[in-house]
């Protein structure tokens, strides 16, 4: 079914630090997105060169890393019609000096290497990250309003 699309998406330490996970999660739940599973972590540098192994030729990887292990980060699966590209436009372009007013990167931060949030890119990669980052499953519930946002 469309409506069980689920994307993978991370407050960053910086976004944690700065006391903005009250807003981002606002913004996901207002959209009408549920909110499937959330937990708030500190990760080891192997885990997280293995979340942007990816990333791993790129010049800033190093940096990356660093950032991310640097404190807690929100780890959360949202589910949704459209879960992952809509995520991707609420968080706003990589690079803040890009991204729209009214995005989560466009409202809050300057810098790319310090832009807060992670989304999945695609559907593919949201089920690699979820797997990665709850290895144990996630709690299978659903909330009421599903009505009242779907027809
Ligand atoms: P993310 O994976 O974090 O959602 O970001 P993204 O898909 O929008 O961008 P991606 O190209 O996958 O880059 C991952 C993260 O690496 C950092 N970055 N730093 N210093 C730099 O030039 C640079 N470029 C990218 C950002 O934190 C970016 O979100």
């Amino acid at each position: 079914m469309a409506n069980s699309e689920v994307t993978f998406i991370m407050i960053k330490p910086d976004g944690v630090q700065r006391g903005l996970i009250g807003d981002i999660i606002c913004r996901f739940e207002k959209k009408g997105f549920f909110l499937k599973a959330m937990k708030m972590v500190q990760v080891e540098r192997a885990f997280a060169e293995k979340h942007y192994s990816d990333l791993s030729s790129k010049p800033f990887f190093g940096s990356l890393v660093e950032y991310i292990v640097s404190g807690p980060v929100v780890a959360m699966v949202w589910q949704g019609k459209g879960a992952v590209a809509t995520g991707r436009k609420i968080i706003g372009a990589t690079n803040p000096a890009a991204s729209e007013p009214g995005t989560i990167r466009g409202d809050y931060c300057i810098e790319v290497s310090r832009n807060i949030i992670h989304g999945s890119d695609a559907v593919e990669s949201a089920q690699k990250e979820i797997a990665l980052w709850f290895p144990d499953g996630i709690v299978d519930w659903r909330s009421a309003n599903h009505s009242w946002i779907y027809e």
